[in-house]
């Protein structure tokens, strides 16, 4: 499959997909959604591929959506179309995908990292919502995301106001798990993508359910969910394999049943 604004690879148990809109700073418009459902679609029916990377280039992530493509669009017509409702579907991809964020993460950018698992940054990464500074407001769920992920204060702050913020902030606020120099952000999170790949696939995803289930519902269901989920993981046999590979001190071979 030849695609336009993407690169997508496989690095041994991992997608790679990579934003290469280059003269545009990896802006989102409707051929990146679409590919973007194409590649994750491709690599979620892959049995070999365990998880996802997705990366922009040194400069940029993603510099939101494309200012370009939505100037002159219509209230009518993005009304009707339920324009940005695509997007929705590529953070519903079941197995786990890491952001690789070096530079520019702005708008549709910083939300579409935001739709990962987790982000790992460079400490060139720089992150905002600068849609208020155009007129209008974050769409692809900026206003939710972030504020789940930094709370109300720092997201009032980057949302009202469109300012960025750095790797060094972001981490402080809880927005990424790793910062890492630039050199190393492509190593590290193909490296902790191996390592999730390595694991039970029945295990990763139901781990991934039940961390998202947490921003979804109470406490109680939240924790009876886990709870069924935990019991459902001893009807397979990677979890009497990873258990006797403990107990006989010897490295798991799982299969992903
Ligand atoms: N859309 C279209 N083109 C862009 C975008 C963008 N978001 N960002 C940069 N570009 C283009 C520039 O127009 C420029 O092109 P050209 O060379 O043809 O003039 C090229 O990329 C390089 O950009 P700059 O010359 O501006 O580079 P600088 O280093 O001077 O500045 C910045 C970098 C600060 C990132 C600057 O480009 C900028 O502010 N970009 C816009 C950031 C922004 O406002 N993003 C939010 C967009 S709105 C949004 O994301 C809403 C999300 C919900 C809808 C989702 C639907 C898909």
């Amino acid at each position: 499959m030849a695609y336009k604004t993407l690169i997508v690879e496989t690095r041994g148990n991992v997608g790679l997909v990579t934003l290469n809109r280059p003269q545009a700073l990896n802006a989102l418009n409707s051929t990146v959604l679409k590919e973007l459902k194409e590649a994750y679609a491709a690599f979620h029916a892959d049995e070999a591929i365990g998880a996802i990377v997705l990366t922009g280039s040194e400069r940029a992530f993603a510099a939101g959506a494309d200012i370009k493509e939505m100037q002159s669009l219509q209230f009518a017509d993005i009304y009707k179309s339920d324009f940005i409702s695509g997007w929705d579907d590529v953070a519903k991809v079941r197995k786990p995908v890491i952001a690789a964020v070096s530079g520019f993460a702005l708008g549709g950018g910083c939300e579409l990292a935001m739709m990962c698992d987790f982000i790992i940054a460079s400490e060139t990464a720089k992150f905002g919502q600068p849609e208020i500074t155009l007129g209008v407001i974050p769409g692809m769920g900026g206003s939710q995301r972030l504020t789940r992920a930094v709370g109300k204060a720092k997201a009032m702050d980057l949302i009202l106001t469109g300012r960025m913020m750095d790797a060094a902030e972001a981490e402080r606020s809880g927005l990424v798990s790793r910062v890492v120099p630039p050199e190393r952000l492509i190593d590290e999170a193909l490296a902790a993508a191996e390592k999730i790949a390595s694991l039970s696939r029945p295990s990763v995803m139901m781990a991934k359910e039940a961390v998202n289930r947490a921003f979804e519902t109470t406490l109680e269901e939240g924790l009876r969910f886990e709870r069924r989920l935990f019991h459902s993981l001893f009807a397979t046999d990677d979890q009497k394999e990873g258990m006797a590979a403990f107990v006989e001190k010897r490295k798991p071979a799982f299969t992903h049943r």
